[in-house]
C-alpha cells in the first residue's frame, strides 16, 4: 500500500514527515484500517459495503432500519473482491443543526478512543461523507466542516460524495450521467455497453457549477458557501464517488438481476473509489492528532 504524500493541505506545516522507522510499517495482515465518519444517514455504511464489494458488512440504515451507533471496530471483514478491511464506521453526527462545541469533543473523544484499537495503531484512509441530495440547510455541511477542523494531520482525509445517482440529481445536474443511463438501460448484456460513463472529473465539473449558479434561496446561499468551502478543502484525488447500490439493487445484485447498465456504472466508479482508498498509506495513530 502507499503513494507518496499528497499536498492536499494548503497548510504544509500540518504534514509531519513520516520517520524511516515508521516508513516501514507494514500493513497487518494486508488489512486497510479504515474510519468512516460524517453526518447520519449521508451513506457513511454503504460507502463500506462499496468498497467491500458487499450488500451487508456495514448494516445500512432506512424504513424501519436504524442506523449506525457506536464506534465499534470491525476487525477483518472483506467481500468477494478480496480486499479487506478492519473499519470503524463511526455513528454519525446530527444533520439539522450545529454540532454544540462540547457535543464535539464528545464525539472526537469517542472516536479517538476507538481507533486506539486499530491494529498495529495505525490509520489509512479517514472518509467523510456529503451526501449531494441533501442541501437544504448548510449546517450538515457545518458539521463536517468543524469535524475535519479538528484532524490537524489530514493526509488520509477523503471527502466522499454520496446519492449523486438518484433519479432526481440526475435530472438536477448529474446529465452526462443521465444521459449514458438512458443510452444503455435497456441493454441486455454488458458486453453492448461501449463507452464509459462519465469521468469523475467531468461530474465534479458541473457539481460545482450546480452549487454555485443553481442555489438561489437564502438558506440554500448559506448551504452553497459552505458547500465550496468543504470542496475547497481537498484537492481532487482526495475526493471520491461512490456509487452505492440502494436496498433493492443491492437484492437484485445478489440474485444476478442488477440491469448491466447499473452493474456497469457501479463497478466503474468503484473501482477508481477503491484504488483512491488504498493509496491512502498507514499513519501511526498519534499523527493523526486527535
Ligand atoms: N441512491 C443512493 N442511495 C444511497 C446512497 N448511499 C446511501 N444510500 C441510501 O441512504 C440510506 C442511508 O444509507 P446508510 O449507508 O445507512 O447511511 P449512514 O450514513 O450509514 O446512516 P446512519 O448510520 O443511519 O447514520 C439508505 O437507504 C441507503 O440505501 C447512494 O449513493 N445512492
Ligand atoms: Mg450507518
Amino acid at each position: 500500500m502507499g503513494v507518496a504524500f499528497s499536498s492536499c493541505w494548503e497548510d504544509s506545516t500540518e504534514i509531519l514527515p513520516l520517520s524511516e522507522k515508521e516508513r516501514c510499517i507494514t500493513p497487518y495482515n494486508d488489512c486497510t484500517n479504515l474510519l468512516s465518519l460524517g453526518v447520519l444517514g449521508t451513506g457513511r455504511s454503504s460507502v463500506i459495503n462499496t468498497v467491500l464489494d458487499s450488500g451487508n458488512v456495514a448494516p445500512v440504515s432506512g424504513g424501519q432500519l436504524r442506523g449506525t451507533s457506536g464506534f465499534e471496530l470491525v476487525l477483518n471483514a472483506s467481500g468477494p473482491s478480496g480486499l479487506k478491511l478492519n473499519f470503524i464506521d463511526a455513528e454519525g453526527v446530527r444533520r439539522d443543526q450545529l454540532l454544540q462545541p462540547q457535543e464535539l469533543q464528545v464525539y472526537l473523544h469517542n472516536v479517538k478512543n476507538a481507533v486506539q484499537a486499530f491494529p498495529g495503531r495505525v490509520i489509512g484512509p479517514v472518509l467523510f461523507t456529503l451526501d449531494v441530495e441533501d442541501r437544504t440547510n448548510g449546517s450538515n455541511i457545518q458539521n463536517v466542516l468543524s469535524l475535519l477542523d479538528k484532524i490537524p494531520c489530514r493526509i488520509n482525509c477523503f471527502l466522499v460524495l454520496t446519492k449523486w445517482n438518484t433519479n432526481s440529481v440526475q435530472a438536477e445536474w448529474n446529465e452526462e450521467l443521465l444521459k449514458w443511463s438512458r443510452r444503455y438501460k435497456r441493454t441486455k448484456s454488458r458486453e453492448l455497453i461501449n463507452t464509459c460513463p462519465p469521468s469523475t472529473d467531468k461530474m465534479y465539473d458541473a457539481f460545482q457549477n450546480y452549487v454555485l449558479t443553481e442555489f438561489d434561496s437564502k438558506t440554500q446561499q448559506r448551504a452553497s458557501t459552505r458547500i465550496m468551502e468543504l470542496l475547497e478543502r481537498f484537492d481532487k484525488e482526495h475526493i471520491l464517488w461512490a456509487f452505492n447500490l440502494d436496498k433493492f439493487e443491492q437484492e437484485d445484485k445478489a440474485e444476478g438481476e442488477l440491469s448491466p447498465h447499473v452493474g456497469f456504472m457501479y463497478d466503474y466508479y468503484r473501482e477508481i473509489l477503491v484504488a483512491r482508498i488504498l493509496s491512502a498509506r498507514d499513519i501511526p495513530i498519534k499523527k493523526l492528532g486527535f
